[in-house]
């Protein structure tokens, strides 16, 4: 969907690395791994992470298209190694002689890709499923997005992220102790998060045709992260609840410039940003793996059954805020390639001015 950022990621979840390969980065924009392995490590944390979280410590490897700190134009490649690969490497050997069945399962689990991707895929063993259905693919998807966010720092464009509520609470106070319970009962929890990105120039996207609409591209880059069930932007979520005459955001003039008072909103109107803030809302299903059972079918001898677990976080809203923020960036920064576009940093920077 992205005519001039685009990347390919591959890798599965306990395979030997994550990979991406992002093209269309203009030359001269300052890249640091340093700044992406802090965001990793934002994605990796959050209260109610599982186990998984411990072994790994994600870092990245850039391996193309940066030199002494600067994009050259080439594309970029980024790696993420698997820590948790050397407990697996058998299990997800590529080699025909070392096929078995030690990690395989076939009871689909509820709210997972199991049931409709064994069928797409033709799979027997729900594992080849799960291995790239799996969230760690989030990890090399941050990096990606930790790239754009970088480069927006350019045009001043910052982002971040807020966390609204976890299960029922929206008391901040409470997050851990509601995470602690479910925890302790053997469920999972879902939660709310909001998106902001500030300094928006006005006129990203376009009211001229549907795909080119920026809010639409942001619900697609965003709907897509995992466990994601409902994305908004500004008041959308409520917007049933106001008049119009309450929901719009009029329009003033203060020592001659534009100025708002509300930000209803959300910074988009016509499918293209008008310079307030943009606020993106996502609501995030609690995980669907649970030790607390539930029940299924068996593919294998089609009795039903409970399904099967595998180690899994409580809750992990926080990540997932993490991921969002990185997906934003990727939407932002296309926009930004193609309104001020140019093939190395100079030329965009004085479209920019
Ligand atoms: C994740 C890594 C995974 C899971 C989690 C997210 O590691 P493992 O499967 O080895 O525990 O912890 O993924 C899911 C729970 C899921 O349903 O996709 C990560 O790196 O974020």
């Amino acid at each position: 969907m992205y005519e001039k950022f685009r990347f390919l990621t591959s890798g599965e979840s306990h395979g030997k690395c994550l990979t991406a390969i992002i093209e269309g980065l203009p030359s001269g924009f300052e890249i640091n791994p340093d700044f992406i392995n802090q965001e990793l490590k934002r994605r990796q944390g959050g209260y109610g992470r599982g186990d998984r979280m411990k072994i790994e410590s994600d870092t990245v490897e850039i391996t193309s298209g940066v030199r002494f700190g600067k994009t050259t134009g080439a594309p970029v490649t980024l790696v993420i190694y698997n820590k948790d690969f050397e407990n697996w490497e058998k299990i997800m050997s590529i080699y025909k002689e070392d096929e078995n069945d030690e990690k395989s399962f076939t009871k689909y689990r509820p709210g997972h890709a199991d049931f409709a991707g064994s069928i797409k895929y033709n799979h027997k063993d729900l594992r080849n499923v799960l291995e790239r259905s799996s969230a760690r693919k989030t990890a090399i998807e941050t990096a990606v997005g930790t790239v754009a966010k970088e480069i927006l720092e350019n045009f001043n464009i910052r982002g971040y992220s807020k966390i609204l509520q976890i299960g029922q609470s929206q008391n901040q106070d409470e997050f851990h102790a509601e995470i602690d319970k479910a925890k302790a009962e053997g469920d999972t929890l879902g939660g709310k998060f909001v998106v902001i990105y500030e300094n928006m120039p006005i006129g990203l996207g376009s009211y001229v045709h549907w795909d080119r609409m920026l809010d639409g591209r942001i619900a697609q880059a965003v709907m897509s992260i995992p466990a994601i069930k409902l994305v908004s932007i500004g008041n959308g979520e409520h917007t049933c609840d106001l008049k119009g005459s309450e929901f719009h955001d009029e329009i003033f003039l203060e020592n001659g410039k534009i100025v708002r008072e509300t930000n209803n909103a959300g910074g988009i109107e016509g499918g293209m940003t008008n310079g307030e803030n943009l606020q993106v809302f996502a609501t995030m299903k609690p995980i669907p793996t649970l030790r607390k059972t539930l029940r299924t079918v068996d593919s294998k001898d089609m009795q039903e059954t409970e399904a099967h677990f595998e180690r899994s976080d409580t809750c992990a809203v926080e990540a997932c805020a993490v991921v969002a923020e990185a997906r934003i960036a990727c939407v932002l920064l296309n926009e930004i390639l193609l309104k001020y576009g140019g093939d190395n940093f100079e030329e965009i920077m004085k479209n920019f001015s």
